[in-house]
This record gives C-alpha cells, sequence and structure tokens, in this order.
C-alpha cells in the first residue's frame, strides 16, 4: 500500500462558496487531507510518496485543451479584467437554450462552470495538476505491478467532466488515472514513468470506476459515458433530493457503445451500514461480470452519518467492511479521495477503508 500526496494541495484555499443563495464558509478545506495524512502516519499504514511530474498528455486524453487553457490562465485574467481578487465565480451560466460560446475573462466561467460551489483562486490550477499528477502516479505504480495505491487528492475531481467544472472539482483525478490505466503509458507518449514502454500487442485492459462518495460522480459518468471500455458504477445519494440533482438517476446506462457500462445506484435519506453494504454488493457483482484488470475507487467520505452535507448514517465500522468487500475482488486498486466533510472523523474513516482494503 502506498499513499501519494503532494502539499501543493494547500495553494487551492477557497474563500467561500456560495449555497442556497448564502455566501458560506467553504467545507472543501486544506485541513481536510492533512486530517487524513495524520491519520495515515499514526496508523503507520505504508509509505508516503510525492506525485510525479506528468506532462500534459493524460489529462489531455479526458479534458478539452480550451478547458485546460482556461482552467490554467482563470484567475490572472479574470483579476486583470477586474474580476474580484477573492475568487472565480461566474455572475452568467451556460445552460440549455443559452450556451453559444462565450469565454471572455469574466465570462468563462459561466461557460466553463455549473455551479458557484467552486471558486478558482491563484493557485488553483497548480493544486489541480498535482492532484491529477497523484492519481496519474498511482496509476502508475499499478501498471508496475502493486496492488493497492492510494492518491490523496485535493481538490477532488469526480464532478469535473470534459470541459466542465463544479462541486469542488475541476480535473476529474479518477477519470484521468482510468483512463491512463485503459491505454497505459506507452500510447499517450508519457516520458520520465523510468519504465519500459507496455507493448502494444497486449490484451486491452478494461478499467471499472467505482464511485462511493456520497454525491453523484456526474463528471466521470460523462467522460466515459459513450465506451465500452471504462465501466462506470456509482452509489450516491438519490438526486432526486441531492446535489448534482440533475444527473445520477437509475435510468442513465450509458449511450452508444456504452449503453451498459453505466450502473448507477441512487440511495434514500438515512443508509445503514447493512443497506450500505448490501448495495455494494450488488455493484461489485457489477464490476466482478465486466472483468477488468484494474479498478479505481472513487471514494469519499461524505457518506458519514456525521458529515454536514450528507445525509447517510454510516458510521466509522463500515468503512473497513466496504474495504473488505472491494478487495475480494481481487483487482490491482486505486483509491482516489473525492469528498468528505466531517473533518474529525475523515482521518479514521480513510485508515478503516485502506485497511480493510489490505485485508483478505
Ligand atoms: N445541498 C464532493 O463531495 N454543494 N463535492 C452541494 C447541496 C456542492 C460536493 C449542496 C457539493 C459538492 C467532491
Ligand atoms: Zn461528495
Amino acid at each position: 500500500m502506498v499513499t501519494i500526496f503532494s502539499p501543493d494541495h494547500a495553494l487551492h484555499d477557497a474563500p467561500h462558496e456560495f449555497l442556497d443563495g448564502k455566501l458560506i464558509v467553504p467545507h472543501e478545506v486544506p485541513i481536510r487531507v492533512q486530517m487524513i495524512l495524520d491519520a495515515l502516519e499514526g496508523a503507520g499504514i505504508g509509505p508516503i510518496q510525492p506525485p510525479r511530474a506528468f506532462d500534459l498528455n493524460p489529462i489531455r486524453a479526458v479534458h478539452d485543451d480550451d478547458y485546460l487553457a482556461y482552467l490554467a490562465l482563470a484567475y490572472e485574467r479574470w483579476v486583470a479584467a477586474g474580476g474580484a481578487a477573492a475568487a472565480v465565480l461566474p455572475s452568467t451560466l451556460a445552460v440549455r437554450w443559452m450556451s453559444r460560446r462565450s469565454v471572455g475573462p469574466l465570462v468563462a466561467p459561466g461557460y466553463y462552470s455549473f455551479d458557484l460551489s467552486a471558486p478558482i483562486v491563484a493557485g488553483t490550477y497548480r493544486a489541480a495538476r498535482a492532484a491529477a499528477d497523484a492519481a496519474l502516479t498511482g496509476a502508475a505504480l499499478l501498471l508496475e505491478g502493486q496492488q493497492l495505491a492510494y492518491a490523496l487528492c485535493r481538490p477532488p475531481g469526480h464532478h469535473a467532466g470534459r470541459d466542465l467544472y463544479g462541486g469542488y472539482c475541476y480535473l476529474n483525478n479518477a477519470a484521468i488515472a482510468a483512463h491512463f490505466l485503459r491505454v497505459g503509458s506507452w500510447e499517450l507518449g508519457v516520458s520520465k514513468l523510468g519504465q519500459s514502454p507496455t507493448p502494444n500487442s497486449q490484451p486491452p485492459r478494461r478499467v471499472a470506476v467505482l464511485d462511493i462518495d456520497f454525491h453523484h460522480g456526474n463528471g466521470t459518468q460523462q467522460i466515459f459515458y459513450e465506451r465500452d471500455d471504462v465501466l462506470f458504477v456509482s452509489i450516491h445519494a438519490d438526486p432526486v433530493r441531492e446535489y448534482p440533482y440533475f444527473a445520477g438517476y437509475a435510468d442513465e446506462c450509458g449511450a452508444g457503445a456504452g449503453a451498459g457500462f453505466n450502473l448507477n445506484f441512487p440511495l434514500e435519506a438515512g443508509v445503514t451500514n447493512a443497506r450500505y453494504l448490501a448495495v455494494l454488493d450488488q455493484a461489485l457483482a457489477a464490476i466482478a461480470d465486466f472483468a477488468p484488470r484494474f479498478l479505481v475507487l472513487s471514494a469519499g467520505f461524505d457518506t458519514f452519518g456525521g458529515d454536514p452535507i450528507g445525509d447517510f448514517a454510516l458510521t466509522a465500522d463500515a468503512y473497513p467492511l466496504i474495504g473488505g468487500r472491494i478487495a475480494m475482488l481481487g483487482l490491482p486498486t486505486l483509491v482516489v479521495q473525492e469528498g468528505g466533510y466531517a473533518l474529525a472523523a475523515l482521518g479514521e474513516n480513510a485508515v478503516g477503508l485502506l485497511r480493510g482494503l489490505t485485508k483478505n
């Protein structure tokens, strides 16, 4: 078990977010991953390494070039054009029948985002790149034979689509890693891996992404929606009552070649450990049927009963059990950190999940 962590996450520190028309103190704060890091060190579970530096190629395979160019310069262009120095947040959003491309420095945020919970500050892009590098490093370790790696990513990623950010997410770390596992390092032309390239004659490596964050992974779903080589399975709060509201329903099953390769389990409020584990078993059965070479686990701890923005009722005992069930798949697994906002419980829950994953 190797953990990959970059202190550069702290470059992203949002001053506020909007919720129900109120400007509130953000839930997604730097101390989240520090709590987890401290708990990992306290529990002594495996080495903690910095990410390797990847070029843009494996990210460009998942996100659009114009979107990446926007993210990289959004803050400085915004400030230079007279936007608030505190953070980039849109005033006008592109929606349904008003979605013409318009990307001036004060307007692009409304073209490239879908909510008011993902402010961009001066260090956001660098932090997001470090998080993507952590996920890619974990993927590279799996390609090199590791059985379990934990990318302690911040900012999280699963709400970010191909050209859209929101929900605290800018780059989709899990999707970037999943695609990288799918194609290997060779086809992407990635250098500095220190490994010989994977021969093209190898059989395709199908990848499954299991998303156990409280919220539906709408970004990951979009990225792989028309693909049959990456299965996306998500267990989450029913979007009828919870964020992201406009995606995550059970009838979203994939399209085109991807039809049948997207599986959503929307759940009611108050989900208990037993209920969750029963649904997890259904999700794992679908993954086992797909027979992937690798598993990417988008792991959020906002399913915890004490989470300030979740409404499930899981206790700390759930996470080792969840990890244990997932480990029974016997797949090389990359855990990618997503949400979780009950600060005092994050460390114990993360250690619990990882302990469960390393059993069996
Ligand atoms: N009442 C992640 O967990 N605000 N993002 C929702 C609903 C945004 C969550 C408010 C929540 C984003 C990675
Ligand atoms: Zn979440």
